[in-house]
């Protein structure tokens, strides 16, 4: 797949290039200027070699990084060069990721959602609730677990302004054991039996079919997988309903993924899980507009890696979704900023903010009303003659 790199600084450049093991005289600062860096993945050697050979011959710049663990090309080229490439008769599988990555890149447009009745529309960012029934949450764990209670919070975020509401019933913060699924649904069930009539969509967030079935018949209509599509039993749900749904990425799973946060390249490692979640999913029956993908902050990630992941985030506009970002009350926000997840509204805000200047279509937020009044002024701000107030 193609992935589009932009850096922050030379030095950002030039040590990933080192990483990669790209030649000396590749790196030259001045034949830079103005070019796009596109970084071509999950490739074979053969296929690689075959790519370097036609880019170069085509008049642009491509090289082998020698040091990746997986075949990797780097292309390096002014951007007419790529708009020269989606005019050539001979374009093959490669030369079309190529030149739609960077389509998806630059597009300021993100396509609608398909819901049951209408469709989610993305031309602002979308705040969605959390809605945690479950004892143990992280941060709200235990606190919205009684039916009543749990649909007033419904109702007030509605208030705040929230665009979809996300129901969890299972806490997958780290080290969390898993609940069994009727557990699950005992907990789900007199909530939606109360808000199902909502006007606003409501996602669930679950890693199970079963459970994704039963409430997309009390009126669910979106499923937030924070497993990522592992199960085919989950994808089968999903295709038959024919409804929207999140596909998060998650190192291993919830009780072990803080143990091993190795990546060989972070944001590549997470932009190739995620074009194979969405290319398995689809060869499976979902369609591919229903999808809305997200790099899943802190479910597998260290503090660095979370920062990096929201500093890039531009990068997975190349895979042609929504995007959804969840950084609310998490431990990096913490680990920064320090306070308990209590304290963490206004380091929340900061990197939902920074996420949706980066290309995030959803934020998923406890703190509806304050990030809500947040992006509304973000929004005015990165959007002439978006007035009266
Ligand atoms: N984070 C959490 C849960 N679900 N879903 C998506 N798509 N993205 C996320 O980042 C995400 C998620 C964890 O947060 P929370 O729901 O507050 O806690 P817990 O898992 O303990 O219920």
């Amino acid at each position: 797949m193609a992935r589009v790199r932009r850096y922050h600084s030379w030095d950002d450049a030039l040590a990933e290039w080192r990483r990669y093991g790209l030649p000396e005289t590749f790196i030259d600062r001045k034949r830079m200027a103005g070019t796009v860096t596109v970084i071509e993945d999950d490739i074979s050697q053969d296929e690689a070699a075959g790519l370097v050979s036609s880019i170069n011959a085509k008049g642009g710049e491509a090289y082998l990084c020698r040091k990746s663990k997986r075949p990797k090309v780097l292309i390096n080229a002014q951007p007419h060069f790529y708009e020269r490439l989606s005019m050539m008769g001979d374009q093959n599988e490669f030369t079309i990721r190529i030149v739609e990555a960077i389509g998806n890149y630059n597009s300021e447009h993100t396509p609608s959602l398909p819901l049951g009745q209408g469709e989610l529309r993305f031309d602002r960012p979308l705040v969605m609730g959390i809605l945690n029934v479950t004892p143990d949450s992280f941060s709200d764990g235990g606190e919205d677990l009684d039916a009543d209670k749990a649909v007033e919070r419904f109702r007030e975020m509605v208030a705040e302004g929230a665009d979809i509401i996300d129901i969890g019933a299972e806490s997958t913060r780290p080290g969390s054991h898993p609940v069994t699924e009727e557990e699950e649904l005992s907990r789900l069930r007199p909530v939606l039996q109360k808000v199902a009539s909502s006007k606003i969509p409501i996602s669930i967030d679950t890693r199970h079919a079963s459970v994704a079935e039963s409430a997309l018949h009390m009126g669910g209509s979106i499923i937030n997988d924070v497993s990522g599509l592992r199960d085919d039993a989950m994808i089968e749900v999903i295709a038959r309903h024919q409804c929207p749904v999140v596909a998060m990425h998650m190192k291993g799973e919830p009780r072990t993924m803080q143990e091993d946060l190795h990546y060989d390249d972070l944001i590549g490692d997470i932009y190739s899980d995620l074009s194979i979640m969405l290319a398995r999913a689809e060869s499976k029956g979902i369609r591919k507009e229903m999808v809305v993908l997200d790099p899943g902050i802190g479910f597998g990630k260290g503090t660095e890696q979370n920062l990096e992941i929201i500093r890039r985030f531009r990068e997975f506009r190349g895979l042609g979704r929504p995007l959804l970002l969840g950084t609310s009350r998490k431990a990096f926000i913490g680990a920064i900023a320090g306070g308990g997840p209590k304290e963490r509204t206004s380091g929340s805000i900061a990197s939902a903010v920074v996420g949706v200047m980066n290309g995030a279509n959803i934020v998923r937020v406890h703190d509806v009303a304050e990030t809500v009044r947040a992006l509304k002024v973000a929004e005015a701000i990165m959007t002439p003659n978006l007035r009266p107030y």
